[in-house]
């Protein structure tokens, strides 16, 4: 293992035969100018500012042949997927299931639910649909990852404090080295996404590894 990827707290070696890329929810609703999110109020460029890094950080790992999935957080058009403790949440007047500016809110299916076109699955990557706030809980991650002799995640999308960390936090605990690629992150709250990106490679890297797009490519590209 000679490759590394220039991070904090310190760089990171890495095996590419061994390092998948994970996109996580980078999807319409909370992406797009006319979407949920921004139908709630927030400033949805916060989050667009990620897409050109996520993009580039995509096209260095499919060059490179890295294993690539995408999540989608969702649920299924019954709701019986949906803990009523998360429908209630918020007491928001429009909410999971509601219909939105683009169909039903957060149900698979629906437009506003699939990824933005920029970051588009290709043919074989996989889109691991969650119903939580993880990508492994109540999912089949952890299982593809170990057929696939997977060790290290590079891990992008949004929100950086709520998704993204609490996807980096299951699987650190399940063995797996998480590098946060910080500009490919995005939260609608600039104070969140200092924070969860300071929370991650905290003390030692409690959590894994931090670093920007352009470090990620170059390493993968080895340079
Ligand atoms: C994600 C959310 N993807 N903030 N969801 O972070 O509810």
């Amino acid at each position: 293992m000679s490759k590394s990827f220039t991070a904090e707290p310190y760089d990171l070696p890495f095996d590419p035969a061994q390092t998948a890329l994970i996109i996580i929810d980078m999807q319409r609703d909370f992406l797009e100018p006319g979407g949920f999110g921004a139908m709630l109020g927030n400033d949805v460029s916060l989050l667009r500012s990620a897409i050109a890094p996520c993009r580039a950080v995509l096209d260095a790992a499919r060059a490179s042949g890295l294993f690539v999935l995408h999540t989608r957080e969702g649920h299924a058009p019954d709701l019986a997927d949906c803990p009523p403790s998360k429908l209630a949440r918020g007491r928001l007047e429009t909410g999971i299931g509601d219909m939105g500016p683009m169909g039903r809110i957060l149900i698979r299916g629906e437009a506003g639910h699939d990824i933005i076109p920029e970051l588009y699955p290709s043919a074989g990557e996989p889109i691991i649909d969650k119903p939580g706030k993880g990508a492994f809980f109540a999912t089949d991650l952890e299982l593809k990852l170990r057929n696939k002799g997977i060790r290290t995640l590079i891990v992008c999308g949004v929100t950086t404090e709520v998704c993204v960390n609490t996807t980096v936090r299951e699987a650190n605990d399940r063995g797996f080295e998480c590098l946060v690629v910080s500009d490919a992150t995005g939260s609608y709250f600039p104070e969140y996404q200092r924070l969860g990106l300071e929370l991650i490679k905290a003390q030692g890297g409690i959590f894994g590894w931090v670093a920007p797009s352009a470090a990620v490519v170059a390493a993968l590209a080895g340079e």
